[in-house]
């Protein structure tokens, strides 16, 4: 008898010592397993006499009730005590900040364009966007390019194989299809601006095969080269920052456009440093014009009714100009310490309430 009351004392205290489900399952090996001491002193019962045997029988079933029920109640305690330590150790408060700094950075590119769309969606312009690959009429029909020009040669565009009624298509060489595609599906007023790449086969220290353009278009009853002229000054002191910056429309030409202008913004070259605002001289930035009436007719838009304008750009050129990048190769190489250098943090998105660029 004394025996068990020793088993039983032994065994009640450890698990009450088990301080894991680990520990807990070695503590019932050793007392019900199969050589444990309960098990065994089961075991040992047949060697007593009958009276014996049925008074040591009924104890060692209760100790093994009792132990066993200790056990259902020490796994279960364990159980709830390890959830709630897992609980606190992995423990994450979502109403932190965000990290101050992260890793990423966004490409100039990408930055350049978030700015030109802020500024011309303050304006009321949304974005439109449209395919690489283009056909003959959009790329360049449809916006009065004539066959024989040059921009058509193989010199200047990339086209694809001949196809079997010997067309063939091309990658744009400007964003303008999408203001066709624009015009062919949706009446005016129309008021878009058209971010996107665009290729050429051109390839030098200050071209490059697969560049961007951002490309705008206002088509209404009454446009006219005021409000050309009003909009690309906003956006040209915007986007650089700079009030009062002098901007000068210079007589040009595009085929897709009548009349046409260049548009200039002040700087200054002392000391062989390029400054953007007043100062003497001139810096070209931005083509623009009136759209010319038959490429309002080729879009099914009768020119008698509606006329507007229409700008173009190089993103990779605003930025170099805005952010000092000195070298237009270096945006396509994918080298992470220029992306470091001249890369923006991802959470400083430009709006023209919070501001362009930090
Ligand atoms: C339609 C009608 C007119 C878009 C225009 C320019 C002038 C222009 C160049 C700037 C530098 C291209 O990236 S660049 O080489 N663009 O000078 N683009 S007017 O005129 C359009 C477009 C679409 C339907």
């Amino acid at each position: 008898m004394n025996d068990f009351e020793t088993i039983r004392r032994d065994t009640l205290a450890a698990i009450a010592a088990a301080s894991s489900r680990e520990a807990l399952e070695q503590v019932r090996i050793a007392a019900l397993g199969r050589k444990g001491a309960i098990t065994t002193a089961m075991k040992g019962l047949g060697a007593l006499d009958p009276e014996a045997r049925k008074a040591a029988g009924a104890t060692l079933n209760r100790l093994k009730d009792e132990v066993a029920a200790s056990l259902e109640a020490a796994a279960a305690r364990l159980g709830e005590a390890q959830l709630a330590a897992r609980l606190a150790s992995e423990r994450v408060d979502v109403t932190l900040p965000v990290a101050p700094e992260p890793q990423g950075r966004i490409h100039p590119i990408s930055q350049t364009i978030d700015e030109v769309v802020a500024i011309f969606g303050e304006m009321g312009f949304t974005v439109a966007e449209g395919p690489h690959i283009e056909d003959d009429f959009h790329n360049f029909t449809a916006l009065n390019i004539p066959p024989e020009h040059p921009a058509r040669q193989e010199l200047d565009t990339f086209y694809l194989p001949e196809k079997a009624d010997g067309s063939r298509l091309v990658l744009r060489t400007h964003t303008s299809p999408v203001q066709i595609r624009t015009m062919l599906a949706q009446k005016p007023p129309i008021r878009i601006i058209v971010p996107g790449r665009t290729f050429r086969s051109d390839h030098d220290a200050t071209h490059s095969p697969m560049f961007h353009q951002v490309e705008g278009l206002v088509i209404d009853r009454s446009t006219h080269m005021g409000h050309l002229k009003g909009c690309l000054v906003e956006f040209c002191r915007a986007f650089f920052d700079v009030a009062d910056l002098p901007v000068r429309f210079r007589p040009s030409y595009f085929p897709f456009t009548e009349p046409s202008a260049e548009v200039d913004i002040g700087c200054s070259r002392a000391g062989g440093e390029l400054r953007i605002g007043a100062g003497g001289d001139w810096l070209e930035i931005l083509g623009s014009g009136m759209v010319h009436p038959k490429v309002l007719q080729n879009c099914g838009i009768d020119p008698g009714v509606y006329q507007g304008f229409a700008f173009g750009m190089g993103i990779e050129r605003i930025a170099m100009l805005k952010y000092g990048i000195p070298d237009l190769r270096t945006f396509y190489d994918s080298d992470l310490r220029w992306l470091r250098h001249y890369g923006f943090l991802p959470l400083d998105m430009p709006s023209m309430v919070g501001g362009l660029s930090r």
